[in-house]
């Protein structure tokens, strides 16, 4: 094996460590030089070690799809993860912070694939492909402490993917409006944000071809069935315990419950 390839594992290790520990990592240095490229290499390392032990992929995540966020990071690109099938709790299910770090949460719109996505088509091609859209819930849970991350590092993280929840889904009607829904987070009893899901891009839809282009370039598959989730529709806020719901105008909602103590 050569010396960054093995170097490459080491490192995707302590992500994977640090998630199942629940025990941060303090110095991100290593992750912070690495390229783009290499940073998506590390993720898909992640994801397979999950596989191996039986937690798959079920999907992907797009994170930094408001302009709000990609100001605060100062980065103008959109960035994928990946969601595997131990991160999904059931709508009206529970979920205890005890396996978590810092973890917060945020409302977001889920797409469902219903065909395989060919990489090679046109940007419209995903868009055709989609079959299904509902209000999501995504909890994030930066393996770094202090949830302190550069582009790269957050990428070979995951981009920080640690649960999500799906309502009922909806057939998508790809004219349909879901542009400028209100959208409104509820945790732990009190409403939490309010927003739109113009905050993702102007329109949930618009991250359908960054999604595609992201596929081509950084390895991605696309899958009959996959959960796409889109983006968060406000800030992100901590997870505490007792009931967390995103509701979204039109699209219903999708509600959890939060129990135990976070280790954070
Ligand atoms: O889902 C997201 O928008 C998160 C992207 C990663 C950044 C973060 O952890 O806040
Ligand atoms: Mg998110």
């Amino acid at each position: 094996m050569r010396d960054s390839e093995h170097h490459g594992r080491a490192l995707a290790a302590r992500l994977d460590e640090a998630q199942s520990t629940g025990i941060p990592i303090e110095d991100s240095t290593d992750f912070e030089r690495l390229s783009l490229d290499e940073a998506y290499r590390m993720q898909h390392c992640l994801i397979r070690r999950r596989a191996e032990r039986g937690d798959g992929p079920v999907g992907v995540k797009l994170g930094f799809t408001s302009k709000a966020k990609m100001l605060q990071m100062g980065v103008d690109t959109v960035i994928v993860g990946s969601l595997t099938s131990s991160m999904l709790i059931e709508d009206g299910g529970s979920v205890s912070l005890d396996g978590f770090i810092h973890p917060r949460i945020e409302p977001e719109i889920a797409f469902r694939l219903g065909a395989d996505v060919d990489l090679d088509g046109d940007d419209a091609a995903l868009l055709n492909d989609i079959d299904g859209v509902a209000p999501a819930l995504e909890i994030i849970d930066s393996r770094y402490a202090g949830f302190a991350f550069t582009l790269s590092s957050v990428v070979a993280d995951n981009t920080s993917a640690s649960a999500f929840a799906v309502g009922p889904w909806q057939r998508f009607n790809r004219d349909g409006d879901l542009e400028n829904r209100a959208v409104r987070l509820v945790v732990g009893d009190t409403v939490r944000a309010v927003g739109s899901t113009a905050a993702i891009l102007g329109n949930p839809s618009r991250v359908l071809p960054f999604l595609l282009r992201a596929a081509r370039t950084h390895g991605f598959t696309l899958n009959a069935g996959d959960v796409i989730l889109a983006g968060a529709a406000t800030a992100a806020t901590p997870l505490v315990e007792g009931f967390a719901e995103a509701r979204v105008a039109g699209l219903g909602r999708t509600a959890i419950t939060v129990e135990g103590v976070s280790r954070g």
